[in-house]
């Protein structure tokens, strides 16, 4: 008679359930937390991105700009500080004659209508390099009053283990732009462009 009072005294004892609950709940918490934690992390190095490279953008536009490219992509990676340690910064810089011509391709004479630039097919060398580019800005800083898109790259390895857990890659990339006008310490240089039909 013993045995069904003990076993209406387990049915009824409550005590440690919420062990068990969380328990159950706790790996999906634990996860969550660490996504947050890894989006955190993101954004705020984002942020910290986008203002060193808006000052660098800056200084890139003065007529010393061009002789300090070096310097200025350095201090980008200087001003993260210790988010920068061990993470790998790729830099990059084009010019445009004007703001409404970034990131543009060459135009072109589609001839068969396939949206895509063919052999033969004339197009304007805007970049004077002797190809059709699917971007018509040229490599650098430019000179005065050119367009300067400037983006830089910043590659680094997760800090939270989220991505063992749910098999994402252990490296993450952001990526800040900003596009400026160079100060007007000269004239633009004229503009050499030729059809080319080849
Ligand atoms: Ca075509
Ligand atoms: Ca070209």
């Amino acid at each position: 008679m013993a045995l069904p009072v003990f076993m209406k005294r387990i049915r009824q004892d409550r005590r440690g359930v919420s062990a068990t609950e969380f328990g159950l709940i706790a790996p999906t918490f634990i996860m969550m937390l660490l996504g947050v934690f890894d989006m955190g992390y993101n954004v705020y190095a984002s942020a910290i991105l986008d203002g060193a490279v808006q000052k660098a953008g800056r200084d890139s536009a003065l007529e010393t700009g061009a002789n300090a490219v070096g310097t200025l992509d350095a201090k980008v990676k200087e001003n993260l500080g210790p988010l920068g340690t061990g993470a790998v910064f790729s830099y990059e810089r084009r010019n445009y004659r004007d703001f409404a011509k970034v990131g543009l391709p060459e135009d072109f004479e589609d001839k068969n209508s396939n949206s895509v630039r063919d052999a033969g097919e004339c197009f304007t060398d805007e970049n004077a390099n002797g190809t059709w580019d699917a971007d018509l800005g040229k490599d650098g800083v430019g000179g005065a009053r050119d367009v300067v898109l400037y983006t830089v790259r910043m590659n680094y390895q997760r800090k939270f283990p989220l991505y063992n857990l749910i098999g994402m890659s252990s490296q993450a990339t952001i990526a800040s732009a900003t596009v400026l006008r160079n100060q007007p310490y000269a004239d633009q240089a004229s503009e050499t462009t030729q059809v080319i039909c080849t």
